[in-house]
């Protein structure tokens, strides 16, 4: 079988011994070539729109990541399945960074930083993690492995979904008009939404402004869930008071970005939760052998709902 590594600006070298292991009789072309152009299956991040409607013999279209939103993005993409990863130690690793994240607001740590660059010693009030209403947006495999590790952690959790969803210990609401009662007490914000048309921009001035003042947003899901310009007003007014930003719709943020040196901001480099690539490409390989003897593949997408 023949396999097409497709990123719009390479980069996916990292998974080719792994590949050549796990698929020994598969051939590996990296896009752009005319080889690649004939691949049955396309490893994928982000295809530069038209690449995947211009190979004549696609079967498989599978992402290397939890998001296939870059994928589908494309009006041109073939109707094919689409595939996507969905790994344990990828929400372990959510898990920890949004406690991590969490602790950053709910302990007061985020002026630290700055005043510890001016030698200036402040301690603050410290408040029980009872008191640290979290909201998480999104209860799929990362949201919901978030929710229960700080519900855990003694957080009071409530959760938000499109469907109806049951967690113990953590109050679910489900669907658009629920939304405002998940945000109404939370202290902080988390979103782990896929990008769908129905979630851009969706942590826009409405939603960010529901919140109580004073709340911490965190965004691990993708840049285009934020409208930065409400973010901005609503940091400078005060009535936000911060912000963790893991995702941004230009990867690597440039350097010259504002949203470094926002005051209340902090940028990782969407660094969350990353999957190892030994991880990925078993998951590949498994799909390749469905793929071939005709079985139901693993972690399909449903292209209609959007993830
Ligand atoms: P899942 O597909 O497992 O879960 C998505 C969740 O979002 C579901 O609970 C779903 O609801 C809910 N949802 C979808 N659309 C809506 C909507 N319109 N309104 C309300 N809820 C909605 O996703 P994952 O948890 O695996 O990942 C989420 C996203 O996080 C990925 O798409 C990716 O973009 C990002 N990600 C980022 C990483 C990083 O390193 N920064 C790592 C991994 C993921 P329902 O349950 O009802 O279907
Ligand atoms: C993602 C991932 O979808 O890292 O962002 O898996």
């Amino acid at each position: 079988m023949r396999l097409a590594l497709i990123n719009r600006t390479g980069g996916l070298e990292f998974l080719e011994d792994h590949i050549r292991a796990a698929c020994p009789g598969a051939r590996l072309e990296y896009w752009p070539s005319e080889a690649a152009r004939e691949a049955e299956v396309a490893i994928c991040w982000d295809p530069p729109d038209g690449t995947l409607a211009d190979m004549p013999n696609l079967r498989l279209v599978h992402s290397i990541g939890a998001g296939v939103d870059r994928i589908l993005a494309d009006p041109t993409l073939p109707d094919v399945p689409v595939c996507r990863i969905r790994d344990d130690d990828l929400a372990v690793a959510m898990g920890e960074y949004c406690h991590w994240a969490t602790l950053w607001f709910h302990r007061g740590l985020d002026p630290v930083p700055r005043n510890a660059a001016a030698g200036h010693w402040h301690r603050f009030e410290q408040r029980p993690a009872s008191q640290v209403p979290v909201c998480v947006l999104g209860l799929g495999d990362t949201g919901r492995h978030v929710a229960c590790r700080l519900r855990d952690a003694g957080y009071p959790v409530r959760g938000w979904s499109r469907s109806p969803h049951d967690i113990p210990g953590v109050v679910c609401h489900a669907g658009p008009e629920a939304l405002p009662l998940a945000l109404a007490d939370a202290q902080v914000l988390i979103c782990l939404l896929p990008l769908t048309p129905d979630t851009t921009g969706i942590l826009g001035h409405a939603t960010l402004s529901a919140l109580p003042p004073g709340a911490g947003v965190v965004l691990c899901s993708r840049g285009e869930h934020l409208d930065r310009a409400a973010l901005v007003t609503l940091l400078r007014s005060g009535h936000l008071r911060g912000a963790v930003l893991d995702v941004f719709p230009q990867e690597p943020l440039p350097a010259d970005d504002p949203l470094w040196r926002e005051p209340g901001v902090l940028v990782t480099p969407h660094m969350s939760a990353l999957a190892k690539p030994r991880r990925i490409v078993v998951q590949i390989a498994e799909n390749l052998r469905r793929l071939d003897r005709g079985a139901p593949l693993l972690n399909r997408v449903d292209r209609a709902r959007g993830y």
